[in-house]
This record gives C-alpha cells, structure tokens and sequence, in this order.
C-alpha cells in the first residue's frame, strides 16, 4: 500500500519514537519516514532526546558533555528527566493536540535502557520521573532498531571523524552489548507498542521495514484503504 492509497486517520497526532544503540541508524531512519509523510502531505514534527525544546537542550549539553555522570547514575537520570518535561510539556503534547505526528528520536525507553537496566537505578525511581514527565503520554509505536553492537559502533565513530566520543559512545562494548539485550527486552515486553526492527541492512530496506511497521500498527482497518 502506497502513500496516495492511504486514508490517514484524522484527529489527534499520532506519537512514534525510535530506539535503540548507539550509531543504529535512528536519525536517518526518522528523516526517511518523515520525507514519505510529509509527501503524503501529513504534518510531521521531528524531533529528539535529550533535547527537542531550548530547555532541554540545555540538558543535553550537560548530560552528553558527561556533567551529569560526575552526578551519579541517579542524578543524571533526574537531568534526563528535566529535559523530558520540558520537551513533552512544550513541543510533544502541543503538537499532538493540533493534530501533528511527532516522530521523535529517543524517549522514554532510553531512560529504561541507558539508566534502568545499564546504569541500575532502581525501576521504582524512573517509575516515578515518568509519571511525573511524561504521565499517561504512550507513545503509539516504538520502532527498535537493532543491529551488532561493533556495527553501530563503526558507523557512529565513522560518522564523527575526529571528534570526540560523547559521555555513552565512549562505555566499553560490555555496555553496548548490555544495552541491546536491554533493548530487545523492551520490545519482547511490550509487543503491542514496539517493533523491533532488524537494522543492518542498507539505509532504504530498513526503510521498507519501518514503513510496513506504520503502515500495519498505525493504518491496519481495510477501511483505511481508498481506491485511486
Ligand atoms: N540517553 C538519551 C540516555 O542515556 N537516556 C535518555 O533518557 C535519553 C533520551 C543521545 C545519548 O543520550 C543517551 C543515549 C545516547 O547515548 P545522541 O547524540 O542523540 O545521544 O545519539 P544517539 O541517539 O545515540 O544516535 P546516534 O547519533 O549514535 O546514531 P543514530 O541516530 O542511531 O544513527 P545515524 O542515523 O546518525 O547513523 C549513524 C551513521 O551510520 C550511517 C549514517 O549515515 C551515519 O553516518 N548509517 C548507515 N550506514 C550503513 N547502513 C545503514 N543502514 C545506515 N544507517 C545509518
């Protein structure tokens, strides 16, 4: 099924968020479905975490420059936390409401994964910064994208060059490697919200498999279907 032969709901914005390591490819797979929406004339918001308002991407300067670290694995958590607030509160739930699909790069489950499962802060303390943030906010499709560790891991170095690792790129493999179980753990507990996605192959074939995701979580009714 084609964009042009697509019906797109109306009403409230839908809300899809892509997961997973480091260098996955997440942000070229964001701009991909966002140049097809908005071919098919769908407003689209495309944005990310840390960051994705002014205040919160205040936050991200300070988390990925490692401040936060220095913090402790709680602290830094709360500055995760902060910076979501801020971004729901002023650019996710806004735009919903008027009806914009947001596409957003990293949430929650970065929290659940990088803080949660790789950095041990207790469940019942991110339980708490997420009602808090982000309340009953559920993001209508998760999209993983998982892919070997020592693959993403070429692609981000490849793509920064000379530059300097930020505060998560510069863990060992042992933490990359516990952040794509942690992320397939997610998938596997929340099938009805997320896909896992197999990443490693050229950018326009996980292209195809996001799309098919949308296409079969998002617009799955017959109805949805018009013909041209
Ligand atoms: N974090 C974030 C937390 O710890 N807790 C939280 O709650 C949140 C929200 C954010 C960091 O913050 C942490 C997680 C992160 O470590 P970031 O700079 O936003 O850091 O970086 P990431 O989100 O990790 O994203 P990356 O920049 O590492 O990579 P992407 O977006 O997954 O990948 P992308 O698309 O930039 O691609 C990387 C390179 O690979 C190429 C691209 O051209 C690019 O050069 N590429 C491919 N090459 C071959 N085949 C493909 N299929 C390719 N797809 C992309």
């Amino acid at each position: 099924m084609s964009e042009s032969a697509v019906k797109w709901p109306s009403g409230r914005g839908r809300f899809v968020t892509f997961e997973g390591g480091e260098g996955t490819g997440k942000s070229t797979q964001i701009k991909k479905l966002a140049d097809r929406l908005k071919a098919a004339r769908m407003r689209i918001l495309v944005t990310r975490e840390p960051g994705g308002s002014p205040g919160a991407e205040i936050m991200r300067h300070l988390v990925l420059s490692g401040m936060g670290k220095l913090l402790g694995p709680e602290a830094e958590t709360l500055l995760f936390a902060a910076a979501r607030d801020d971004h729901v509160r002023t650019v996710i739930q806004p735009a919903l409401n008027q009806g914009t699909w947001v596409l957003c790069d990293r949430f929650a489950d970065s929290t659940r994964a990088y803080q949660g499962s790789l950095g041990q802060v207790p469940a019942a303390l991110i339980n708490a910064m997420q009602r808090v943030t982000i309340g009953d906010l559920k993001p209508d499709l998760t999209i993983i994208l998982d892919l070997p560790v020592e693959i993403g891991l070429q692609r981000a170095a490849a793509r920064r060059g000379s530059g300097t690792p930020d505060r998560f790129e510069a863990e060992k493999l042992g933490f990359h490697q516990g952040l794509r179980e942690a992320y397939r753990k997610i998938a596997a507990d929340d099938p009805a919200r997320c896909v896992l996605i197999d990443a490693n192959s050229d950018p326009d074939t996980v292209a195809g498999r996001v799309w098919t995701a949308l296409r079969d979580r998002l617009l799955p009714t017959p109805a949805s279907v018009v013909s041209i």
